[in-house]
């Protein structure tokens, strides 16, 4: 497949409300974000893909649109937009933004008018039922958020349709004006030049026929089975691509909710002419066995090889995916699969070495390239995100675990992790903002920062500079014929890449402890072979062995 701009390239994800404030408002802004689109540069990423900017009453922090062709005013104006877009390419990157298409806020007007009468043009923009056989709800879906996913509209005593919270109704996307009215919004985007999309839950568009109640499964399986990949699904895809996406240089990033390595070629197929790549949820949820905050289990290598390995194969030389180990859904990635203590730098660069060697588009999150970690909130009125609130209020009512333990609960998996403040210097709340933010700032931004790292050769951040330098440089990174090593191996992380002439081999240690690989002969490795990356100062290898050391990492180009 050919490595087009968006395959090869990088993507940095901001979360533009905890990126940077220019006016001391406490909310993150589009200037803010100008004003650091040279330290985004020197980290040799290509494109931005911004979380929502549109006017939302934040219910879901701008997951939750009331306008899509407008700039929500706390971040900003128009103009504002305009600039960022136009320093953006004149810096040569580009610029996506992540169109929320599943659902709307309940404050869109769309909405507003959907509620006025049955008979409005509007009101089959919605998933509107009668009441249930026994006068409650409809059906026993369940939203993402907790709750039911349908919500009483006493005027109509009809019930409408919310997988999140009740502030973001379904939009039906059978109506042919609605999916109009979207591909109208994206060209609005185009036209000004934006380079594409990350779409929000998109395999949610289409719902099963008739909305039969969901089996008794897991919640996860619920989403995959019942929720996503609905029966017009492909239409619909097929249809934004060829009447809009096709038609410019842009690009699509699904968010892949509910849809496993089998479905994968469906969507990102090149010959399927729908998405250009998806993400996948099954690293994301590697330690998430159902939901988000039980049942949570340790993580495990071995299995996090063998999702890489089945999402490869699933699409290998016919598809495309991006791979990702954090966003703004999920804990941090340091704090979650390596060491945010001891080994704290040496596991946030080792984990980027890995990422960046998968086959795919890299898609890296905020903050992430310093190492932020894991924040410890130790009052529920400190949390911010939605999802986090409702499980703890829904715990007060099932009295289910202690108040103690949901805050806990809360403080492992929550969202607010990833979401905190970009810690840019030591001085007060980390250089975000001079006024106090709207989530707290990680306390640990007096040591971990963007100005600390930014000089020092040894910092995460300047390994992720080298890293994704070198990988511009190396198109085996990005894609080639996998070779796995010791695949069983529950500690080291080994494979051997081929593109053409082009050949390295990733070597990872997992654990907190020194490990050896024992490859025998010494010149089927080292003869010749030169040292690419290595997040130590040096590499132990004698005729027979190679021996890493705690979190190490390294690539070498044989
Ligand atoms: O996320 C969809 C989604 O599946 C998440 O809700 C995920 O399940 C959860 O956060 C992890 O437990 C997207 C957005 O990325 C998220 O921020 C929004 O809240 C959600 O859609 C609704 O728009």
């Amino acid at each position: 497949m050919k490595l087009t701009w968006f395959r090869k390239g990088t993507i940095y994800q901001i979360y533009p409300r905890s990126f940077n404030d220019s006016d001391n408002d406490g909310v993150g802004d589009l200037k803010g974000i100008i004003e650091k689109l040279d330290y985004i540069k020197s980290l040799y990423v290509d494109i931005i893909w911004l979380s929502p900017i549109f006017s939302s009453p934040n219910d879901d922090n701008g997951y939750d649109i009331s306008d899509y062709c407008s700039i929500m005013p706390e971040f900003g104006t128009m103009e504002d937009f305009d600039e960022l877009l136009k320093e953006t390419h004149k810096r040569g990157m580009r610029l996506i933004l992540d169109l929320v298409a599943n659902h709307c806020s309940d404050e869109h007007n769309w909405f507003e008018e959907a509620k006025k009468s049955k008979n409005s043009p509007y009101r089959d923009y919605f998933h509107w039922r009668k009441p249930g056989p026994d006068g409650g709800v409809p059906n026993n879906w369940k939203s993402f958020f907790g709750g039911s996913a349908w919500e009483l509209d006493e005027a109509s005593g009809e019930y409408y349709l919310h997988l999140f919270t009740k502030k973001q109704p379904d939009l039906n996307w059978e109506n042919p004006k609605v999916r109009e009215e979207i591909y109208n919004a994206m060209r609005f985007w185009l036209d000004k030049g934006v380079d594409g999309f990350r779409m929000d839950v998109i395999p949610l568009i289409s719902k099963p026929l008739g909305y039969p109640d969901a089996p008794d499964f897991g919640f996860r399986k619920i989403i995959e089975e019942v929720y996503a990949n609905g029966p017009t699904v492909h239409k619909y895809l097929k249809e934004m691509n060829e009447e809009v996406i096709s038609k410019y240089d842009a690009f699509s990033l699904a968010e892949g909710v509910g849809i496993d390595d089998s479905k994968a070629g469906l969507y990102v197929n090149e010959d399927r002419n729908e998405l250009d790549m998806l993400y996948h949820f099954d690293i994301l949820e590697c330690t998430i066995v159902n939901g988000k905050f039980e049942e949570v289990s340790p993580f495990n290598l071995i299995q996090m090889k063998e999702i890489f390995k089945k999402w490869r194969d699933a699409v290998h030389r016919t598809g495309w995916i991006a791979n990702a180990m954090g966003n703004h859904d999920f804990a941090r990635m340091v704090s979650r699969f390596g060491d945010d203590n001891k080994y704290h730098s040496e596991s946030a660069k080792m984990l980027i070495t890995m990422l960046s060697t998968q086959n795919g588009t890299l898609n890296i999150y905020q903050g992430d390239e310093i190492g932020m970690t894991n924040i410890s909130l130790n009052n529920i009125d400190q949390v911010r995100d939605v999802q986090s609130l409702n499980f703890y209020s829904e715990n007060q009512l099932t009295k289910r675990y202690s108040e103690d333990l949901a805050l806990q609960m809360i403080n492992k998996e929550g969202r607010d992790n990833a979401r905190t403040p970009i810690q840019w210097n030591d001085e007060i709340n980390g250089g975000f903002s001079l006024n106090e933010p709207w989530l707290k700032s990680n306390p640990n931004y007096k040591n971990i920062n963007v100005k600390n790292q930014n000089h020092d050769s040894t910092s995460i951040l300047n390994f992720y500079r080298n890293l994704l330098k070198t990988r511009r440089e190396h198109d085996v990174f990005v894609f080639g014929d996998f070779e796995e090593i010791e695949f069983d191996n529950p500690n080291l992380y080994i494979y051997k890449k081929t593109l053409g002439e082009d050949k390295i081999m990733v070597l990872l240690n997992f654990s907190s402890s020194e490990e050896s690989y024992y490859y025998g002969s010494r010149s089927s490795i080292a003869n010749g072979s030169k040292v690419l990356i290595n997040n130590y100062d040096d590499l132990l290898l004698d005729d027979k062995s190679i021996v890493l050391k705690p979190y190490q990492g390294v690539i070498l180009d044989l």
